[in-house]
């Protein structure tokens, strides 16, 4: 393909786009971008060979060449339009600064170095040159100018990690893109190609840490045979600036060496756990630390010998301590016999331990109060716990929103949360401020995404769920960036810079959570989806054991209205919030329309803002979701131009497949819910393909992700 001047999306592709190459693709660049390039790129000058470094020069040949048709040569001096990268050890004169860019951090700047101009790439390390080289190849790639360049850019958040629910079997519990990558069998002789692909994927939006297995973890990755084969991922990822974790089981001393208790108050207990800490340092020596899941949904805690969640996360604290390691505690709590309101549980187990936490623990808070919903408003906690750091949990793959193949992207969801403003310290504190540890002036500061990634070629189960990954790695490096704006690069990058495709890719998947919040949970409505899978709608489930499992739990709806009463009338989740965001809440009148059901119980009656009754309102949202993906399908068919064969037809394929599972959701929640309220459909919209028994005899034993 190279020194061809036909346009990028009609050039041929020299293998299948089947997805692997994600937004790396480098594809060949139309005349003008390609000749830029080039010039901007003539020769490329590095301090050095070091492992980094040279992750960082083969990059950049590979991509120029893929752009340009050409590939630079490295150098050791300088040239017109070279590339240089430069750190103040190697090049003590830099004419740009590098104070304030820390170890990850970089400058970019077009300058004058010996009488040439040149790019100059700097940062205070190796790592900082390779994220200051794929923003680089970014503006290259999406087609942005690279001229005049003056870019300087530090992440505000410390960790910025995955976490895979990856069992030790293979399976990936709520994972919808195949087989987990890792090969825990034939590590850590074999490290199969695929792991610097990941870490060289990851590292390129910024991610610097990986929690590789399942929070609902085995003992046996504890054991000396499962920590040499974490050792050998570590190896992998060490020069793409990625750390390793593990999740790790509460009862883990008592399963392996046989201990009669897990108190993390016992002395035996502590000692084995420092044993432990100490035996993997001494093979990763860089382990970045633990994750846990304690007394959550049958996991096994501190609470079942008395003590609390910081008795126990002090207790891991400490024996990583010496290491400097981190323990990542979770604050996804429900107990199986706690009657109050779940979205309540996390604050009222939390917050009273606000100040009891060591140093290095940092609290791990779900983006919303019950469970990843396709809306939720932001967890109480972010706010409420000023003396002790929180981190973010995002869900990145899609167990409520459409799994595998619902275009849904989520860069809105994580924004809006984001910017919640949480009033704890007045008007301005956002979750964002709450996370980069600004707002109370915390150093240990992180965010989490729940891996969408499995052996599937395109890793995420569909190229449109890759933007998911992308838009998470983007805004953990920095939050202030818009979903939007994530949604263009990625569509530049992921297939072409050419604005008659990016236009409407990137409004079709800004619109496209919305849309699956109003066929699936319109108006604060939330865990109406069938029982273990979670694939599919369920709001008729009442049959299950504890009640917070069904449905009906969650929508409360009668013949008279519906909705959870969380103001003082009800269970007063309200109250958990700052008081003016509490204040606003308190009233079906100022609570923002999407999260009115959340937080209220209404007549069927009730007037929204449009003049629909409630009733109508929701149909109209349900309506609204279906004709948005009917909308996706037009416009995807008329890009087929403008994308290679595969990826359009699988994105065509799986419009379908939503298509057909948005009006399923739709139709079999009206179903239910009309045979509730009793009430006529509102003029213009269609009764249920099939009655309600219909959608209720639907069963799916084998969809993928549920344990
Ligand atoms: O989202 C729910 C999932 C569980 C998951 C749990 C958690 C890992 O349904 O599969 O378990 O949350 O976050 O711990």
């Amino acid at each position: 393909m190279a020194g061809t001047s036909l346009s990028p999306v009609m050039a041929p592709t020299a293998q299948a786009e089947d997805g692997y190459d994600l937004w790396l693709r480098y594809a060949q660049a139309d005349a003008p971008r390609s000749a830029a390039i080039s010039a901007h790129a003539t020769a490329i000058v590095a301090p050095g060979t070091g492992p980094t470094l040279t992750i960082a020069t083969q990059e950049l040949q590979r991509a120029i060449a893929g752009m340009s048709g050409t590939t630079p040569a490295l150098s050791a001096t300088f040239q017109q339009g070279a590339l240089l990268l430069a750190t103040p050890a190697s090049t003590p004169a830099l004419p740009v600064t590098t104070d304030g860019l820390g170890s990850e951090g970089y400058a970019i700047r077009s300058t004058m170095i010996d009488g040439k101009a040149v790019t100059l790439i700097a940062a205070n390390s190796d790592v900082g040159l390779l994220q200051g080289t794929y923003n680089w190849l970014r503006l290259a790639q999406s087609g942005e100018s690279l001229d005049n360049l003056d870019i300087r850019s530090a992440p505000k958040i410390g960790l910025r990690l995955l976490n895979h629910w990856d069992n030790l079997n293979g399976t990936v519990e709520r994972g919808y893109a195949g087989q987990s990558i890792w090969d825990w069998w034939r590590l850590p002789d074999w490290k199969g190609p695929r792991y610097a692909d990941y870490a060289r994927a990851n590292a390129s939006i910024g991610i610097n840490g990986t929690v590789l297995n399942n929070v609902n973890a085995k003992a046996d990755s504890l054991t000396a045979s499962y920590i040499a084969k974490a050792a050998a991922l570590a190896d992998v990822f060490r020069p793409y600036g990625i750390k390793v974790y593990l999740s790790v089981k509460w009862t883990a001393p008592m399963e392996l060496d046989g201990l009669k208790t897990a108190d993390p108050l016992d002395p035996q207990v502590a000692a084995w756990w420092k044993a432990k800490a100490d035996e993997i340092y001494k093979a990763i020596p860089d382990f970045g630390g633990f994750l846990v899941k304690a007394n959550s949904e049958g996991q096994p805690g501190p609470q079942d010998y008395n003590r609390t969640h910081a008795d126990g996360a002090n207790m891991l604290a400490a024996a990583v301590k010496p290491h400097n390691g981190i323990v990542m505690w979770r604050a996804f709590v429900y107990a199986h016999d706690n009657p109050d309101d779940r979205a309540k549980q996390a604050y009222t187990d939390f917050k009273p331990l606000d100040g009891k936490f060591a140093d290095n623990v940092i609290v791990q808070v779900k983006n919303g109060a019950i469970d990843f919903q396709p809306r939720e408003p932001f967890h109480p906690l972010f706010g409420a716990m000023p003396k002790t750091p929180l981190m973010m949990e995002f869900q990145i793959t899609k167990e409520y929103l459409g799994q595998s193949t619902h275009l849904t992207y989520l860069g809105p969801l994580f924004e809006e949360t984001l910017d919640a403003d949480t009033y704890a310290r007045g008007k301005g504190s956002t979750v964002s401020k709450v996370i980069d540890g600004s707002l109370e002036g915390h150093k240990l500061t992180g965010i989490a995404g729940v891996a969408n990634i499995g052996m599937d070629r395109d890793w995420s189960g569909s190229i449109f769920n890759q933007a998911d990954w992308y838009a998470f790695g983007r805004l953990a490096w920095d939050t202030s960036l818009s979903a939007d704006s994530i949604a263009k690069e990625w569509a530049e990058m992921t297939f072409s810079p050419d604005p008659k495709l990016v236009q409407p890719v990137v409004k079709m998947m800004m619109g496209s959570r919305e849309a699956a919040v109003d066929y699936m949970t319109p108006l604060g409505l939330a865990h109406v989806m069938d029982t273990g899978h979670h694939y599919g709608p369920g709001p008729w489930v009442s049959d299950l054991a504890r009640p917070e499992w069904n449905p009906v739990y969650y929508h409360k709806a009668d013949a008279n209205g519906i909705g959870f009463d969380r103001t003082k009338s009800g269970s007063d989740a309200v109250g958990q919030y700052a008081p003016p965001v509490a204040k606003l809440l308190a009233s079906a009148k100022t609570t923002p329309e999407n999260e009115l059901l959340w937080f209220h119980h209404l007549p069927w009656d009730y007037r929204l803002k449009s003049g629909d009754t409630l009733w109508d309102g929701l149909i109209h949202h349900y309506d609204g979701g279906v004709r948005y993906v009917t909308d996706m399908q037009t416009t995807w068919a008329s890009l087929k131009p403008y994308v290679d064969a595969e990826r359009f037809a699988e994105t065509e394929a799986f419009l379908t497949i939503q298509h057909r599972e948005a009006l399923w959701w739709r139709d079999a929640s009206i179903a239910y819910f009309q045979s509730v309220s009793k009430r006529p459909l509102p003029a213009g919209s269609a009764a249920p393909a099939h009655d309600l028994d219909w959608y209720k005899a639907l069963k799916f034993p084998y969809a993928p992700g549920h344990n």
